[in-house]
């Protein structure tokens, strides 16, 4: 690792997109915006963005929000105050409405960094990293920082290769044999495939490198352009691609991985069935994500909880817990608990049991209860002798059993049903 002075990070800066809603959480993004959701038992999903940042060596930060920001920013003001403002260090939380019109939202990704040029004029920074606070992964953003010195390119792109059915989802992009990019598609109906292999596509990751001069000077151009739609997919990228210099930086080469054979780890989470999944794959005996890495640790808001306790002993109301993750503070009495994870503050009763359960903060579970392929909102009470997950009809009267077969639990569809019954 080069010293300090010499790591391209400490002149860069991260600016964090968090302004999207992400709907297709659903009821899971109805008071808090994507990168707020919990995730891993103990993070929200902006903590990776953030991490990676400042494992890379980043200190300057700044995070745009603008739908549902409450939850995001409290959980920013309290999990990421550490840094030093002597030494010039900080995250800048950026909400939309407030500087340059005040009427005027976040137009587009685009748009939310160009209504703070003055802000991040003041940073004196050479380069910008333009980063999305709704992924899961981790990466060295340094090695990307260096390609795109090292390359002279206008925009350096982190990208990953996706299985060609997902890829219209992503921009989509070409490349000659020096990974510069030739040709770039903003979700295409119809992603073309690699010239290696047509079932996959080479996506972008939404995360962009730029000297700020080069981007300053895009930014104000596009906002004048009433063509735009101010979003960096939709109107930048493809400028850049077809008038400079455009380059892929490859996620493959730059991952951070639990052992070398480890496959690049990057989710999107954006579905409840993608978030049911990547949260109970934790559970796995060797997780693709490896949470414990002590090189690469996943900082985060972290309450004062006691640790997780395990009451009852007898065969027919065991207090246990195999395959599962359990959080702080969490008082499991009682229930059986099998391939579940548990966020902080979750309390069980007995006879009750989870399978297959991914329990955010400060939900409990009365007697009786029996829930399996479950999502269940913060702050939920589960109700005594609530049987989820082994009558799907019956299900879906209440809750939102979803296309994979996971029902998503909150306390409004809890109390609907109470009011019915
Ligand atoms: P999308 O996945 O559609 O495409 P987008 O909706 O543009 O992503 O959101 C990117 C990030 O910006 C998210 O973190 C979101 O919260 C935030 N954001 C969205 N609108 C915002 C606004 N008005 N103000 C502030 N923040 C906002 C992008 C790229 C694709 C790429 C995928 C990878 O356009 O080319 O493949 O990301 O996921
Ligand atoms: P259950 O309803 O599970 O049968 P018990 O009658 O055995 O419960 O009593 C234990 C109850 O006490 C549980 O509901 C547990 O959550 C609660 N409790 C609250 N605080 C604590 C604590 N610090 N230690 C143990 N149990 C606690």
């Amino acid at each position: 690792m080069a010293p300090r002075n010499e790591r391209l990070s400490g002149r860069t800066m991260a600016f964090v997109l968090a302004g999207g809603r992400g709907s297709r959480l659903k009821e899971l993004t109805d008071r808090r915006v994507k990168p707020a959701v919990y995730f891993g038992g103990k993070s929200r999903i902006i903590d990776f963005a953030l991490s990676n940042a400042l494992n890379s060596g980043i200190r300057k930060m700044a995070l745009a929000t603008q739908y549902k920001a409450h939850s995001l920013i409290r959980h920013v003001q309290r999990g990421w105050s550490f840094f030093r403002a002597e030494r010039n260090e900080f995250l800048d939380i950026l909400p939309a409405s407030q500087r340059y019109d005040e009427a005027m939202w976040y137009r587009g990704t685009a748009d939310a960094v160009a209504q703070n040029i003055d802000i991040i004029d003041s940073y004196r920074v050479e380069y910008v990293l333009i980063l999305a606070g709704d992924h899961i992964y981790k990466m060295d953003y340094e090695l990307m920082i260096r390609q795109h010195v090292d390359t002279g390119a206008d925009v350096t792109i982190g990208c990953l290769t996706v299985p060609r059915a997902e890829a219209s989802a992503f921009g989509v992009m070409a490349v000659d044999a020096n990974d510069r990019i030739t040709s770039f598609l903003e979700k295409p109906a119809d992603p073309p495939g690699t010239p290696e292999d047509p079932n996959v596509t080479l996506a972008s990751m939404g995360i962009y490198v730029f000297k700020w001069d080069f981007l300053r000077d895009l930014l104000i151009r596009d906002m004048e352009d009433s063509n735009s739609s101010h979003d960096f997919g939709n109107d930048l990228i493809p400028e850049i691609v077809r008038n400079g210099k455009a380059q892929a930086h490859r996620f493959t080469d730059s991952c951070v991985r639990s052992s070398p054979e480890a496959p690049a780890y990057w989710r999107d989470v954006g579905t409840v069935d993608a978030f049911w999944k990547a949260n109970l794959d934790l559970t796995d005996f060797t997780p693709d994500l490896d949470l414990w890495d002590r090189d690469w640790p996943i900082w985060t808001y972290s309450e004062s909880v006691p640790p997780a306790k395990f009451i009852h002993d007898e065969p027919e109301r065991r207090g246990h817990a195999v395959s599962s993750m359990v959080s702080g503070g969490c008082i499991i009495s009682g229930t059986d608990i099998r391939q579940s994870l548990l966020f902080t503050q979750v309390k069980t009763n007995s006879f009750a049991s989870l399978d297959g359960a991914v329990v955010l903060p400060y939900v409990n579970v009365a007697r009786h209860a029996r829930l399996k392929n479950v999502v269940i909102d913060r702050g939920v009470h589960i109700p005594e002798g609530l049987v989820v997950g082994e009558d799907p009809a019956e299900d879906a009267k209440w809750f939102r059993v979803t296309e994979g077969g996971i029902t998503l639990i909150t306390q409004e569809m809890l109390n609907r049903r109470e009011a019915s019954l």
